[in-house]
């Protein structure tokens, strides 16, 4: 049984039944293939544990039997005949051709072992970075293994780390905890909780969930909150699907959020209507908040924007007389420059109106897992720890960021300062196709490298132009997990349901490397053993919580309330002064602008009026795509069907501006750089901004040609130095671009 407290779901059947001739396993999904959720899903694998049909597990209450196309198209990409089977070696100077040669895992595993200890003794090891991407399970561990093998430069390539961490700093260290929307996703029996409620209003701002599914939600939330009464209010330079459907929709200029959320701020104090007795018993720096917000009037808050006055004051309005308020954020406003102040301002508004810790407003789920993003520091000596790259010239990476700054690293493998760089290990990212600015820099700079390691499922770019020895990972059917991160807020297991061949969990390859340099961190035999010794605070082994899960923790509202928030047990808080702070006292004391504050954007038609007359559009890169997650999928029959070629959405009358016509090629060109695309004409755009999808790579075009992502890929418009000051948010929203035809 686990702790008390905790609730289990009912399940008709063990995790392991047979249905016919298949067999069937229960458990949740998780990537690889890419994702941010957990969706329940029933795998169903034939006689020779070939998974060969994938279902919603309609018993797990967190997409309730619901999948979307990607886990539905999942025996694509696990049984794909282009998966890497078996580990590989490669001669450095054939980097970028196919002279990879079959060897052992134990020969791959040694030679990577004696290549990292010669790095280490000859180089310390912070001349080994540790590369890896986005939101999947396996991220913890790669952090572990950075640590404990002893470098500090664990990075990704997206710089500033524009995704999720401004959102989560920005609430974090102005309220002592991030907050999400409550769509009743802490309890098992969901929207018949007789606690919750659904929110009045939920601001969908700067995300798109039905497609994303991104950081612990499932888009279909918004949907049946809408059913039971919530009201939507989005705000996006598009008209999405939710946008058609919401009570208002705010078509904002891209990169502006910071002053629509002031400007919100500021009409709702001009007029009386936040919520009073919050502020006065709950919130640090009002008076100061007041004044820093008061010049953006309504006329300038429009000007800047975009936005009619009009729609500012019924939106300021809709939010303040909401019963709950809940702000559905997303990576939009984490990719302008200055995302920090502007996730602060953001951030504000559910302060003011008191939607903290409240039925239908934004809850703090309880974690089960609440190591993610420092597990295995303790492993990291501290001088090792001061020579994290970036952390002298961000001071913000003093506090919490546990990583090193992408362009730091990049700068120092380009110069050998302030260290030499000699070795890199890259797993769960493509840095070639999509993921951080200027690929060809990222490119050569790696190639500078002696020694790279890559994990993956597939050849992507990256492996081809750069690894010199090759691992393959194992999908999540193929293989055991657990769920961890994204504000967890239950215990959920990944089954193997598949026969992964000779590919290997992510998980088991770093316990394997873990343990030959540092067996302290990695005591396990097994990594089923690792993960019931994380779940240990639940009362249940890993292979208890295969049967059980999901298993939902304890959860109560109003925690501030009762000293139930904060660590000493006071009430309020989890900040300096036990208060919210719209001052923060900790930017303060690092010597940043304790205030939000917007900064416009650049480039753009305001701050960069000579780059607007040559590049007279607005472009917004990476819409996510609902076939795609990011570089992946492209190879996969029935996604690539869906959407075969990248699209660059624009108004018709743009289109008819430049003599453009619906599915022609033209070429999308900013100062830094080109990528072509296909026009798609929309109406919800507004004239002068543009939107397309990252990622982009034809796998069939070959090694010879790197799959056609020299030409493909869009962020080649965008340079690594396009980021914050301070080193958090970076500019993948906002650039300027003209279009042409391509022709011959
Ligand atoms: N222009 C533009 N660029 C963007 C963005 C944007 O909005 N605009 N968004 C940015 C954001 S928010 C992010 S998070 C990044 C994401 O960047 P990445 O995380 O790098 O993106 P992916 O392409 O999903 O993943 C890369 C690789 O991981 C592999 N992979 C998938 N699952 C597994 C697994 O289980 N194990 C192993 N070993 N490998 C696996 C895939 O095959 C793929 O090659 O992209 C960023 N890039
Ligand atoms: N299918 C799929 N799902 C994914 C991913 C994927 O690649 N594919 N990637 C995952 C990852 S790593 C992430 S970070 C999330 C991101 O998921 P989302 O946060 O949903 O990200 P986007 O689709 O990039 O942008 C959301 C919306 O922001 C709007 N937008 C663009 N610029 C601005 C702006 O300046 N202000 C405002 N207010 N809105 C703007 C866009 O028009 C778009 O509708 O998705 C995750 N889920
Ligand atoms: S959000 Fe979609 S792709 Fe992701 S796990 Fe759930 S069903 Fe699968
Ligand atoms: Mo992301």
């Amino acid at each position: 049984m686990p702790n008390e407290g905790y609730t289990m779901v009912t399940h008709e059947k063990p995790f392991r039944y047979l249905s016919g001739d298949l067999k069937v396993t229960r458990g949740a999904s998780w990537s690889g293939p890419g994702c941010h959720d957990g969706c329940g899903v029933l795998l169903y694998t034939n006689a020779e544990d070939k998974l060969v049909r994938v279902e919603g597990d309609p018993e797990n209450p967190y997409n309730q039997g619901r999948l979307c196309v990607r886990c539905l198209a999942l025996t694509e990409a696990v049984n794909h005949p282009d998966r890497l089977r078996y580990p590989m070696k490669r001669d450095p100077k054939k980097r970028g051709t196919e002279a990879f040669e079959r060897i052992t895992w134990s020969e791959a595993y040694d030679f990577i072992e004696e290549k990292l200890r010669y790095y280490k003794d000859n180089f310390g090891a912070e001349s080994v970075v540790f590369w890896r991407g986005t939101g999947r399970d396996i991220a913890t561990y790669i952090s572990r293994f950075a640590w404990s093998y002893g470098s500090p430069n664990l990075t990704s390539g997206i710089n500033g780390i524009a995704c999720y961490a401004p959102r989560v700093f920005g609430c974090a260290s102005t309220s002592g905890s991030f907050w999400v929307g409550d769509y009743s996703q802490q309890f098992a029996d969901r929207y018949e909780n007789p606690q919750w409620k659904p929110p009045g209003t939920i601001a969908i701002w700067g995300n798109n969930p039905l497609i994303s599914n991104s950081d612990g939600l499932y888009g279909h939330w918004i949907i049946d909150c809408m059913k039971r009464g919530s009201h939507l209010l989005v705000v996006d330079p598009k008209c999405t699907w939710l946008a058609a459907k919401s009570a208002l929709w705010l078509q904002i200029r891209p990169g502006t959020d910071a002053a629509l959320a002031m400007g919100l701020a500021n009409y709702m104090i001009q007029e009386e209507i936040y919520d009073k007795e919050f502020v006065d018993l709950w919130c640090y720096g009002f008076d100061e908040f007041s004044e820093r917000v008061s010049p953006y009037t309504l006329e300038k808050t429009s000007e800047i924007t975009w936005i009619p006055p009009e729609k500012i004051v019924q939106a300021a309005r809709m939010i303040a007389a909401s019963d709950g308020f809940a702000l559905q954020w997303g990576v939009a406003v984490d990719q302008t420059t200055e995302a920090l102040p502007a996730c602060q301002a953001l951030s504000a508004l559910i302060m003011i109106t008191g939607n903290l810790d409240n039925p239908g407003g934004m809850i703090k789920p309880p974690e089960l897992l609440n190591y993610l993003g420092g597990w295995g520091q303790e492993f990291l000596p501290q001088e090792q720890e001061e020579k994290r790259l970036g952390i002298d010239k961000y001071s913000f990476y003093r506090t919490g960021v546990v990583s090193a700054a992408a362009l730091t690293v990049l700068e120092a493998i380009e110069k050998g300062e302030p260290y030499p760089m000699k070795a890199a290990w890259i797993q769960t990212t493509d840095i070639i196709t999509g993921t951080g600015p200027d690929p060809q820099r990222a490119k050569e700079a790696f190639e500078k490298l002696e020694f790279i390691v890559g994990v993956d499922l597939f050849m992507t770019a990256t492996m081809m132009a750069l690894a010199d020895v090759l691992l393959p990972a194992a999908t999540y059917p193929e293989r055991n997990g657990i769920r961890v991160g994204d504000g967890c807020q239950r215990g959920e297991t990944i089954n193997q349901a598949a026969d992964p061949g000779e590919c290997k969990a992510d998980m088991e390859i770093l316990l394997e490397m873990g343990r030959r340099f540092n067996p302290e961190a990695w005591p396990w035999e097994t990594v089923e053993d690792m993960y019931s010794y994380i779940l240990t605070d639940s009362g249940l082994s890993f292979a208890e919580m295969q049967e059980a899960a999901p298993v939902f923790l304890p959860y109560e509202y109003h925690k501030y309330k009762t000293g139930k928030l904060r660590r000493d047990g006071q009430v309020g808080f989890n900040t300096l002064t036990g208060r919210v702070e719209l001052y923060s006292t900790m930017y303060s004391r690092l010597g940043l602008d304790p205030l939000p504050e917007f900064y416009e954007p650049t480039p753009s038609p305001y701050s960069t009026p000579e780059l607007y007359e040559e590049y007279p559009l607005i472009i917004i890169t990476g819409a996510r795509d609902w076939m795609y997650f990011h570089s992946e999928n492209r190879r996969q029959e029935h996604l690539r069907a869906l959407r075969p070629e990248p699209v660059v959405e624009m108004h018709p009358d743009t289109a008819k501006k430049y003599g453009l016509t619906e599915g022609e090629w033209v070429w999308l060109e900013g100062h830094r750089g080109r990528a072509k695309r296909i026009v798609s004409l929309n109406l919800g755009l507004d004239p002068r901004v543009v939107s397309t999808s990252h990622g982009w790579s034809h796998p069939e075009a070959g090694p010879e040609r790197l799959y056609d992502t020299r030409e493909l890929n869009i962020n080649s418009l965008i340079a690594w130095e396009d980021m914050s000051k301070i080193g958090v948010g970076a500019n993948y929203k906002v650039m300027l671009c003209k279009i042409y035809k391509v022709t011959a």
